[in-house]
């Protein structure tokens, strides 16, 4: 609820211009999918984020520049940035930064409710979308992957539960991701990755988020078929996150 406001206020101000921009974006989409496919790459989706409601504040003083080449140079296959400022502490310029000085895909992370969001995504520089299945009706989580393919983005869709995936694959997802974390409770495991595996279609990419602290569990989630591993908090609690991703990747 607290977001649909929060998007309804930002609309108001300028949707053609915002519309426009994006339309005209001439930076070429990055494939976040086909970078998850390279078997010479790590598949780490380094994640920059400042703060989060389980944790409080993670890192202050991280500059998003310096980090997200960082992660690159480590080996990182993509970025995600969170571009949510309540929970997250997270901007557009972000986004916006982190899509100037690299040349990798870059996942808009933000709880998505609106087309809106998915045309600001565009404008921004990102190359993906997530949509979080426990917080969208399927009608609406469908529509919204529609709108950001016609776009030229791809879009990740996360879920929790067997009934979440079950009620939400459709023809429009690129990469369906396994949230180790329960938003609810914030407890995590990476069991929950490996019991969702077998039911996830071979046609989309399978990514694992959250609560992953070292290597050995990324090769573990590789036997389960997983090709993406999103890692934000292990990199961000330490004081320089890309220096810490790069003991984490070598
Ligand atoms: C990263 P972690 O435990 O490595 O910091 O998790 C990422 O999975 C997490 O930030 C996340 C998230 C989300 C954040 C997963 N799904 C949805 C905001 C919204």
């Amino acid at each position: 609820a607290h977001k649909i406001k929060e998007v309804e206020d930002r609309k108001s101000l300028f949707p053609e211009k915002l519309l426009e921009q994006s339309l005209y974006f001439d930076g070429q989409s990055v494939s976040l999918k086909k970078y998850l496919l390279r078997e010479d790459m790590s598949g780490i989706i380094a994640e920059f984020k400042r703060k989060s409601p389980s944790k409080g504040m993670i890192n202050s003083h991280a500059k998003v520049e310096k980090t997200t080449i960082g992660y690159m140079q480590a080996g990182a296959s993509a970025l995600s940035v969170l571009t949510d400022s309540e929970f997250f502490g997270g901007s557009s310029e972000d986004l916006s930064t982190a899509r100037k000085f690299n040349f990798c895909p870059v996942l808009r992370k933000d709880f998505i409710v609106d087309e809106y969001q998915i045309v600001e995504a565009k404008s921004i520089g990102a190359d993906a979308i997530l949509l979080i299945a426990a917080a969208l009706e399927p009608q609406k989580l469908k529509s919204l992957a529609a709108f950001a393919k016609r776009l030229g983005l791809e879009v990740l869709m996360e879920v929790h539960n067997k009934e979440e995936l079950d009620n939400n694959l459709n023809e429009h997802l690129d990469v369906v991701g396994v949230n180790n974390r329960n938003l609810k409770t914030f407890e995590v495991s990476t069991d929950i990755s490996k019991a969702l595996a077998s039911h996830i279609p071979d046609e989309f990419v399978r990514i694992s988020e959250s609560g992953i602290s070292n290597p050995e569990t990324i090769i573990d989630l590789k036997t389960y078929g997983y090709k993406g591993f999103l890692v934000g908090e292990t990199f961000m609690k330490t004081a320089r996150p890309e220096v810490t991703a790069r003991e984490f990747i070598k």
